[in-house]
């Protein structure tokens, strides 16, 4: 068994190395070539370059190591990664439709899209207990409509859209869960009235406009996501969020902008102030706030005025408009990522509370006492242009973006030095390292989510795709080992240990579950009125029935399910011209409604290959004319 390995292994090393050979003879044969920083040279192949090829070379047969989950920003869907090859391994549509799943057909789903069609997703977030990943959900927001995902690990679909939260306009910086997964935080980026719908002249922006934070509360059974409470803020926009872990669980930490209050976003008017502020709240104190009654129901939440709270929110400066936040490992630091400030401040979390304790105020701020930055502060780290996030890896370091510079930065957590920057194509984003926001990152691997793609893939035309960069921790020199182009928008990534998520195989046969049926003698319509329920079941290779006779204006309400109780083989089902399609995966139960509002004669057919007769699996829908 071992032999054989080693031989297979030798075999793929020797067959990459002549294929870089050739590779290479051919390209310089055309032009001097750089790949992702890495060249090579004339006497033949880098050792760079071999051993990046083998790093992220997973033969056919084994698996990745890890699961990447990066959101798709304002496509709305979800991508899932291997890591290190960096394979797309599939998209799972959340808030966008998907025809091959017949996401946004299907009656469920349906209901889940609501009223929207799209969403701006951006920061996944894995389940959490203990402060770790623990692989039984993946939570997304949509920035454009105020709204939340579940996504559920063990089928990788989408079990629930939460929302609109009341009185939350643009909840960007979420999703960051506390470390038992209890609550994520949802702040406003918009300051706006309160609740929806409500009118008032901009002129009134200081009075009538609200910041609003709500804390959703995740049920620990199965993942339920609800409003626990919100708290009232300043017409400030607050931009990214991040829990406190460890000595500073109980809190958690808003980076703000425009708390110039400037209702023009124009630079001239928000970005005036040499330093904006990290808020930090202490979520228990509210949540106990919430318990006590301390509350006002505006728009169907719970709504707690801080003032009636005093001590659970504090104001800590930090370099002109902060973009991410993010507490360390050990939850000793919160880090403010300059954007405009070629800087990252660290602050600690126990100088924050001994200000606290001893009030060592220097002033306040719509009534929100602001604790004294020299002493909070313990380093400011100079790492370069444009600094956007920070992620950790096992051994003390820290790898901050720097989206104006192009690079990335590594530095250390105990002397907060830089030690180390590596160039990225181009403008990253977001940095995902291995479990990077948990107790325990792995180092390992870190991704950058690089904004613009440029000259790295073949062209397709003025719009490229986006891309990810793989990178190597393993040494103490960072090293880009692969490009992984990707779609609108790589924003942020989640990257976990592969067996740390379980999936099922195939639906449970349940007898009870609506219109499922598990027999071809089952199988039949039923009419009840102008309603009709097909109850179909769909087996290698043919559809029970395969003819289905209505009227002309029959509201149909059409199961299907797939009783082939084989992993992988899925049944689809379009009908012609009535623009409906879904598939049925091994054992589910599909419900599909529709008004038969146009006569004639359908097909309906398999659209997803399922076996060597997949051809042959279609049938006819007659809808018959009213007259
Ligand atoms: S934010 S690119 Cu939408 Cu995550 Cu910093
Ligand atoms: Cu069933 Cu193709």
């Amino acid at each position: 068994m071992h032999k054989i390995k080693l031989k297979t292994l030798f075999v793929a090393v020797a067959g990459l190395f002549v294929g870089l050979l050739l590779a290479y003879s051919i390209s310089s044969q055309i032009s001097p070539t750089t790949t992702g920083g890495l060249k090579a040279s004339k006497e033949g192949v880098s050792e760079d370059l071999i051993d990046a090829a083998l790093k992220t070379y997973v033969p056919p047969g084994q698996l990745d190591e890890y699961y990447l989950f990066a959101s798709g920003g304002h496509s709305g869907q979800l991508f899932v990664y291997g890591v290190p090859s960096m394979r797309r391994i599939r998209s799972i549509p959340v808030f966008n439709k998907e025809s091959a799943v017949g996401y946004g057909w299907t009656t469920e789903s349906k209901e889940m899209l609501g009223d929207f069609a799209w969403g701006d997703a951006h920061h996944p977030a894995l389940s959490e207990t203990k402060g770790d990943y623990d692989g039984r959900w993946l939570f997304m927001n949509d920035n454009a409509n105020s709204r939340v995902a579940r996504v559920n690990l063990d089928s990788f679909t989408t079990q629930q859209i939460f929302g609109p939260v009341p009185n939350v306009y643009g909840p960007h910086g979420s999703v960051f869960l506390t470390p038992n997964s209890e609550y994520f935080m949802m702040a406003s980026r918009f300051a706006g009235p309160i609740p929806y719908g409500t009118y008032s002249e901009l002129d009134n922006f200081k009075e009538d406009y609200k910041g609003v934070m709500a804390a959703i509360a995740i049920d620990p059974k199965d993942g339920e996501m609800s409003v626990g409470w919100e708290v009232l803020l300043p017409p400030w926009s607050y931009d990214l969020s991040d829990a406190g872990k460890g000595v500073s669980d109980g809190w958690c930490f808003l980076t703000t902008y425009n708390t110039e209050e400037a209702y023009h976003l124009l630079e001239v008017e928000s970005s005036q102030r040499e330093r904006d502020y990290i808020m930090a709240i202490n979520w228990k104190m509210l949540e106990q706030a919430a318990k006590d009654g301390k509350v006002k129901d505006i728009g169907g939440a719970k709504v707690i005025d801080p003032m009636d709270v005093p001590g659970s929110v504090y104001l800590v400066p930090c370099a002109k408009s902060p973009h991410g936040v993010d507490v360390t490992p050990d939850g000793k630091y919160f880090i403010g990522n300059g954007k405009l400030a070629p800087t990252v401040t660290v602050f600690s979390f126990e100088n924050f509370m001994e200000c606290v304790n001893t009030k060592d105020f220097q002033g306040e701020e719509r009534g929100f006492p602001i604790v004294n930055y020299e002493k909070t502060r313990v380093a400011e780290v100079e790492v370069g242009l444009g600094p956007l996030h920070t992620q950790f890896d096992d051994k003390g370091n820290a790898y901050t973006s720097l989206f104006v510079e192009s690079a990335v930065a590594k530095w250390s957590l105990t002397d907060f030095k830089v030690t180390d920057k590596t160039q990225v194509h181009y403008c990253p984003g977001h940095l995902a390292s291995a479990e990077g926001d948990t107790v325990n990152p792995d180092g390992k691997y870190l991704v950058s989510l690089n904004k613009l793609a440029k000259d790295k893939y073949l062209s397709v035309g003025p719009s490229h795709p986006e891309s990810m960069q793989l990178i190597d921790l393993t040494s103490s020199k960072m090293k880009v080992l692969y490009d992984s182009p990707t779609d609108p928008e790589p924003h942020f990534a989640q990257m976990i240990k592969a067996d740390k998520i379980k999936t099922f195989e195939v639906y449970p046969k349940d007898e009870a579950r609506e219109g499922a049926v598990y027999a071809k003698e089952d199988a039949k319509v039923v009419r009840d009125g102008n309603n009709v329920t097909v109850y179909m079941m769909a087996f290698r290779s043919r559809y029970y029935p395969d003819a289905v006779e209505i009227n002309e204006g029959d509201h149909v309400t059409w199961y299907i399910t797939n009783t082939d109780f084989d992993e992988d083989i899925t049944h689809g089902f379009g009908i012609m011209f009535y623009d409906i399609n879904c598939e049925s995966q091994p054992g589910q139960t599909q419900k599909l409604e529709f008004v038969a509002d146009k006569a004639g004669v359908y097909p309906y057919y398999c659209t997803n290959f399922c076996s060597a007769l997949h051809q042959e699996m279609q049938g006819y829908l007659l809808i018959k004319p009213k007259s």
